[in-house]
């Protein structure tokens, strides 16, 4: 008989892609979704899964909703993918992104506690834990130190699971996952906002893009490569925690280079900080600016991780470099504005 396996936050990014990669190894997939007036299944649409995901409506909010859910579906894994997972949110809906990211995946681990307990679970767990970096580069013995509403809650989150699986023997983990992006990310991310930007700059639908802190530095893999490792977490004879990242950092400013050239666009920068500009040598025209609206009131300013026991217990392997990651990016922008695609 097929494995079951439910995955919250299935309209997502991270959702699409992990299902496509249950499927493929034969699970029955239930996709948790949120409901809404017009549920947004064009990330399954893309990767061709959203009809053979069975959708069920499913909030972080609701408790009762979740022990029904689990009662009914009986899975062997759950994948919470779910969350409020824009950053700079949280700091205008602090209390909200605490309940949803932070008490969220307590009302699941308590569900599974009471009608699931052989379920195992991975929790979606993220480097901006870290915040204020206390090593470099940061593995899983590294100390936490978040710096936004998100990362706090996602903390508590984190530590949850470690508790549950201590306290109760729940096959628990967490992935402490560094950023990772596709062509199906969301658009307010900077990466896709830049990808997105410059393809509709480049079709005259769009004069500039407008960005806040360029310094910034992120490690970057493709969310493709990630979910395979959430997966591999829940087949281990014994759960535990793992950092998942490339070991290379790059700036917002350096993602925007590569970018720019991948649309065909050649990059010079001027000005500092604020009055910090980018032309495009070509045509003399401004691309960027830096408006203050975007940055943050606390700003996680350096990540790298380093994931090497993912790599030695779970055999995990990059596949997507850096520059393919960007190069897809935008081409995948390009080619959705020639379709006559909307960029959503
Ligand atoms: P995403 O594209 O923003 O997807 C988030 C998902 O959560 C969406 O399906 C969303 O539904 C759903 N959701 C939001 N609030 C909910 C609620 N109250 N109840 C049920 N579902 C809710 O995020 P992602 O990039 O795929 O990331 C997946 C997870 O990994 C998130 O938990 C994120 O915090 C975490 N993470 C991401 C990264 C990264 O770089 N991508 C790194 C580390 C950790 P709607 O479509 O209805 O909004
Ligand atoms: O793309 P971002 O919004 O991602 P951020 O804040 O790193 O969060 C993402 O990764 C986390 C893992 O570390 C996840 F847990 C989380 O759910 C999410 O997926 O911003 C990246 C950097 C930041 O330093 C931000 O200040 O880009 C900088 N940035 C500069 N200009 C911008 C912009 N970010 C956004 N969103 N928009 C801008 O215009």
């Amino acid at each position: 008989m097929s494995r079951r396996a439910l995955v919250t936050g299935v309209t997502g990014q991270d959702g699409a892609y992990l299902c496509r990669l249950l499927l493929e190894r034969g699970y029955e997939v239930y996709g948790a979704y949120r409901r809404s007036a017009s549920v947004n299944l064009w990330r399954m649409e893309e990767l061709g899964v959203a009809k053979a995901v069975q959708l069920v409506p499913f909030d972080l909010i609701e408790l009762t909703n979740i022990l029904r859910t689990l009662e009914k579906i009986q899975p062997d894994e759950l994948y919470n993918l779910a969350a409020q997972s824009f950053v700079a949110l949280s700091f205008e809906q602090p209390i909200y992104t605490a309940d949803i990211d932070g008490v969220g995946p307590l009302r699941i681990l308590e569900s599974l506690r009471a009608v699931a307990p052989g379920c195992r679970f991975y929790q979606a767990s993220t480097s901006e834990m870290f915040g204020k970096v206390q090593a470099i580069p940061q593995n899983e013995a590294t100390p936490f130190y978040p710096r936004s509403p998100y990362g706090v809650a996602k903390l508590h989150a984190h530590w949850m699971t470690v508790n549950y699986r201590e306290s109760y023997g729940l096959f628990a983990c967490s992935g402490i996952l560094f950023n990772h992006e596709s062509p199906l990310r969301g658009i307010e991310f900077v990466t896709r906002k830049i990808s997105a930007g410059l393809a509709r700059i480049r079709n005259g639908l769009q004069e500039e893009l407008v960005l806040g802190n360029l310094e910034a530095k992120r490690d970057w893999g493709f969310a493709g490569d990630y979910v395979e490792a959430m997966h591999s977490m829940l087949q281990q004879e014994k759960a535990d925690d793992f950092v998942i990242a490339t070991g290379e950092t790059r700036s917002v400013q350096e993602f925007v280079d590569r970018a720019a050239e991948a649309a065909g666009f050649d990059l010079a920068w001027e000005g500092e900080s604020e009055a910090r500009r980018g032309i495009d040598r070509k045509s003399g025209k401004t691309l960027v600016r830096v408006a203050p609206e975007f940055y943050r009131p606390a700003e996680v300013d350096y990540l790298i991780g380093d994931a090497s026991k993912a790599r030695r217990v779970l055999g995990w392997k990059l596949r997507v470099s850096f520059a393919e990651l960007v190069e897809r990016m935008v081409r995948a922008d390009l080619d959705r504005l020639a379709a006559g695609k909307p960029l959503l």
